[in-house]
């Protein structure tokens, strides 16, 4: 198809001109990563607008985005930024073969984000605004610089004098009135180009490497010994796991454990340089380090953690077991005062947590943790500590990559949650969940095993009832109970008859109290209502 005369000036003009925009652009990140090496990793644009991002993100957006890309979100997130920025620079550089000064604009512009992003965050530390200020620099000068150097020769006539009488007059505009431009793709341009794009990986790739060596905390992770329990978890009674083929395991592997925090980059803190402190509203404060911590007398639990965003019949909940040290005993050597009745714990990258200081002196297993299911923490889970309370929802209790803990009141501060909508205190809702047969199953005629888990935590479960269409419920088959803190599986053998089948469960918890049918939605405090199946028997 043969192009207009205005398309094919465009693509040879503005074309080339977007990509000097985005070598510009790439110059610039590749600039941050490589500063960021020195300063935190954390620091580097792509991190702290995204963070920023996640931060200011309307909470619709955010379930939207959870419930569609699961924990991938976060990915979705860093490729929608990257395509926004490779978009903006492409403009930049056609900008700026128009007039440089209006590109350099468009570079000062994502230098005021960027740098607004690294001081806005929580976390906020002096030194991540530099990795921001040198890529605003890097990509001010390498834009000025190809802008400059790919600039379509003026016709001859022109040449001698504009050119040494002023070095920075703006390059011919498109619609400079040359009958024939002369071709802007030149063998120089190319090396030009091509050296811009290589200093751009380069540059990236040993910043990355640097990033890796500097803040390698899987080494840190491995030299961990973790200390043998005080008060070993009771070992759970024989029948706790029942043997049916898809049903969710008692306790959840390490691996499969869920993962639900708004880090873009997962905090990197050496145990070695780990401290918490204890301060606020209390008598003496705490200031402790992983070894100290580690050579108090530590418990061991197993705890069903769970997370407010999880809808009826999902996956955002698992079990295990923690090794940690008491919270209690650490806020009675404090002395925390009777009216701080809310801990805000903080974790390194500025999440604010708030926990019902009562909840952890009740004499349930709340614990500053360091161990999971006989491992140290991993990373993705909050090595080196975090904070795990029996019977509260993750964003009201498990701190993790917790620096501090600080004894306020619930009018007095907000955690992080509470004003985007979510509640100040959020003790877990009884459920129930069906692992198998999945939805929209079709199955053989025959008995059938209706399996899954229900969780009730700190109160326990008492009862789980399933209901085939509209017959009477029928009681299931209950696992041997761990503890009131884990969630219990179950059982209910089905004889199948042929047909289409909606099946739904429902628990109760030991206090008599059997869960609403009422549907509501994850915001604010939690989900309710029956899982419900549908399957076909053929
Ligand atoms: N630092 C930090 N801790 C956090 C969060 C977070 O975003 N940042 N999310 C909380 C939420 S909402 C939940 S449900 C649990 C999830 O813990 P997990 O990822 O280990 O399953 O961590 C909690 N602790
Ligand atoms: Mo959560």
């Amino acid at each position: 198809m043969p192009l207009s005369p205005a398309a094919r000036r465009i693509a040879r003009t503005d074309g080339p001109a977007a990509l000097n925009g985005i070598l510009a652009g790439a110059l610039a990140v590749a600039a941050a990563e490589f500063t960021a090496a020195f300063v935190r990793r954390e620091a580097t644009p792509l991190v702290t607008v995204g963070q920023s991002v996640i931060d200011r993100t309307p909470q619709g957006l955010k379930e939207f985005a959870i419930r569609e890309f699961g924990t991938k979100d976060k990915l979705v997130l860093q490729l929608a930024i990257g395509a926004a920025l490779l978009v903006f620079a492409a403009v930049i550089g056609v900008l700026a073969r128009h007039r440089l000064w209006a590109g350099l604009a468009g570079i000062g512009i994502l230098g005021v984000v960027t740098v607004a992003a690294a001081v806005s965050r929580p976390a906020d530390q002096g030194p991540d605004v530099i990795p921001a200020l040198i890529a605003t620099a890097v990509g001010a000068a390498a834009l000025t610089y190809l802008t400059r150097a790919t600039a379509t020769p003026r016709p001859a006539t022109e040449t001698a004098s504009t050119a040494t009488a002023d070095p920075d007059a703006p390059p011919a505009t498109p619609d400079s009135p040359s009958p024939t431009p002369p071709p802007y793709a030149t063998p120089r341009r190319r090396t030009l180009l091509l050296g811009a794009a290589g200093a751009a990986a380069l540059l990236a790739a040993v910043g990355r490497q640097l990033q890796n060596l500097r803040f390698d905390v899987s080494k840190s992770r491995d030299a961990v010994v973790l200390p043998v329990p005080a008060a070993p978890a009771p070992a759970p009674p024989a029948g706790t796991e029942l043997a049916v083929p898809g049903l969710t395991p008692h306790t959840t592997p390490n691996a499969d454990f869920y993962r639900i925090d708004t880090a873009l980059v997962v905090p990197k803190i050496r145990a070695e340089d780990w401290k918490l402190r204890i301060h606020g509203m209390v008598d003496r404060e705490i200031e402790t380090d992983f070894a100290a911590l580690t050579a108090r007398p530590a418990i061991e639990r197993d705890v069903t953690l769970a997370c407010v965003s999880n809808p009826v019949g999902g996956p955002y909940i698992g079990n295990a077991r923690w090794l940690g040290v008491r919270l209690a005993d650490l806020l009675r050597e404090a002395g925390v005062h009777p009216g701080a009745d809310q801990l805000i714990s903080r974790s390194s990258d500025g999440m604010t947590i708030g926990t019902p200081t009562a909840a952890v002196l009740d004499g349930r297993d709340a614990m500053l943790a360091f161990g999971m299911n006989g491992e140290p923490l991993p990373l993705r889970h909050g090595f080196p500590v975090r904070m795990i309370v029996p019977g509260l929802y993750g964003y009201v209790s498990a701190c993790k990559w917790i620096v501090e803990i600080e004894a306020t009141t619930f009018t007095d501060y907000d955690a992080y949650w509470v004003p985007r909508g979510w509640s100040a205190q959020a003790p877990i809702k009884t459920q129930s969940r069906i692992d198998t047969p999945k939805n929209m199953a079709k199955l053989p005629l025959g008995r059938i095993p209706i399996a899954g888990v229900a969780w009730a935590q700190h109160r326990g479960i008492a009862a789980v009832e399933v209901q085939i269409d509209d017959e009477p419920w029928q009681q299931a088959e209950l696992a041997a109970q761990d503890t009131t803190d884990t969630w219990r599986q179950f059982v209910y053998h089905w004889d199948a008859r042929p047909g289409p089948h909606r099946i739904r469960i429902r628990a109760t918890d030991q206090t008599g109290a059997t869960q609403t049918e009422e549907e509501v939605d994850v915001a604010p405090n939690g989900a309710t209502g029956y899982h419900t199946i549908a399957v076909t028997v053929t």
